[in-house]
């Protein structure tokens, strides 16, 4: 005899109790659990709760046949994929046809012999060992496919958004508030004296201020749809959809608050003794002419007056 491993749920639909005795003992002794159905028209209802690993289907019954049985399962799985196997006294090659056509893997004479029952059960586990793996390889590739999504998006060093990403998120701000009339404002910050940084302390200590300065960035976005990402170097951008250009300074001179508390030891800055970084704003209500180089560029601007202006502030 084979080995089956798990027992399985086996849907055994007939209208005469004493065929459904028949299958069910050969099942049972199998080691099967059997859920029993007489009536064509709850097959489809039974199945919805039992959710059977295999489904033993009679074809004369009154009313409706096995084959209409089967189309109503196969329409309710929906790419899913339990085994059909008719067992029916008519047996001819037209028989069988239909019985495929209908959505049926296989057809079975009855009696049924326990010994091609037995060889029956065992191509069905193999195919069901396959679908199982062949599931949970595709899981797989969607995981792996989710996280290359995810990496292509972000910086590896502090795990905002990349330049990619940002470009991404700014075209579907841009739209999103040109369709809602709402206001759309973008900062780019960018650290002062950053080469004298690491020049003063090193590459490692320059990425772990990097680091702390997109954690605070970060912790400062107030609203869910603000975006925090990393421009490139040592530049950052916020995308702020739904804030006027009052929110922005307002949000402005939060960051320049949290920066200087934070007290980064910046041994070698003309503004003062710690890490400290310039910002420069822009606020659009966005129309068709807007683009997000546009943007970029009046954000760049703004941020040039405010390195012009000495550091440590931001230019709208
Ligand atoms: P400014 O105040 O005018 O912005 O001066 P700055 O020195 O910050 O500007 P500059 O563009 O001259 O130098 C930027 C520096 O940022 C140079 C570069 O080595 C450093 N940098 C860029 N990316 C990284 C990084 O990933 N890690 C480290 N440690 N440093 C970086
Ligand atoms: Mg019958
Ligand atoms: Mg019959
Ligand atoms: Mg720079
Ligand atoms: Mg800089």
């Amino acid at each position: 005899m084979f080995d089956f491993g798990p027992s399985y749920r086996v849907l055994v639909v007939d209208d005469q109790a004493t065929h459904r005795t028949i299958t069910r003992k050969s099942l049972e002794q199998l080691g099967h659990r059997v859920v029993e159905c007489a009536v064509p028209e709850q097959a489809a209802a039974v199945f919805k709760v039992v959710r059977p690993d295999l489904v033993l289907l009679d074809v004369e019954m009154p009313e409706h046949d096995g084959y209409w049985v089967a189309r109503q399962l196969r329409a309710i799985e929906a790419g899913g994929w339990t085994p059909i196997i008719f067992l029916s006294s008519h047996h001819t090659d037209e028989d069988i046809w239909q019985g495929i056509h209908a959505g049926g893997d296989d057809y079975l004479a009855k009696p049924l012999s326990p010994q091609l029952l037995t060889a029956k059960l065992h191509a069905v586990h193999r195919l069901l060992q396959l679908r199982l793996k062949l599931l949970e390889r595709s899981e797989q590739l969607r995981e792996a496919n989710e996280r290359l999504a995810h990496v292509a998006r972000h910086d590896a060093l502090t795990g905002l958004l990349n330049r990619g990403g940002l470009d991404q998120a700014l075209h579907e701000a841009l739209q999103r508030c040109r369709h809602a009339g709402a206001p759309l404002s973008v900062m780019l910050i960018d650290v002062d004296h950053f080469k004298a940084y690491n020049d003063a302390l090193g590459h490692v200590a320059g990425d772990a201020a990097l680091r702390r300065v997109a954690q605070l960035l970060r912790d400062a976005c107030p609203k869910p749809g603000d975006l925090a990402g990393r421009y490139g170097g040592e530049e950052f951008a916020l995308l702020l959809p739904g804030t006027p250009r009052s929110g922005a300074m307002t949000l402005a001179r939060g960051l320049l608050r949290i920066v200087a508390s934070a007290a980064i030891p910046h041994p070698a800055s003309s503004v003062g003794p710690h890490l400290s970084f310039s910002g420069g704003i822009t606020t659009l209500v966005p129309d068709e002419a807007s683009t997000a180089e546009g943007v970029l560029l009046c954000a760049d601007e703004a941020l040039y007056a405010a390195k012009s202006r000495g550091r440590n502030c931001f230019y709208s």
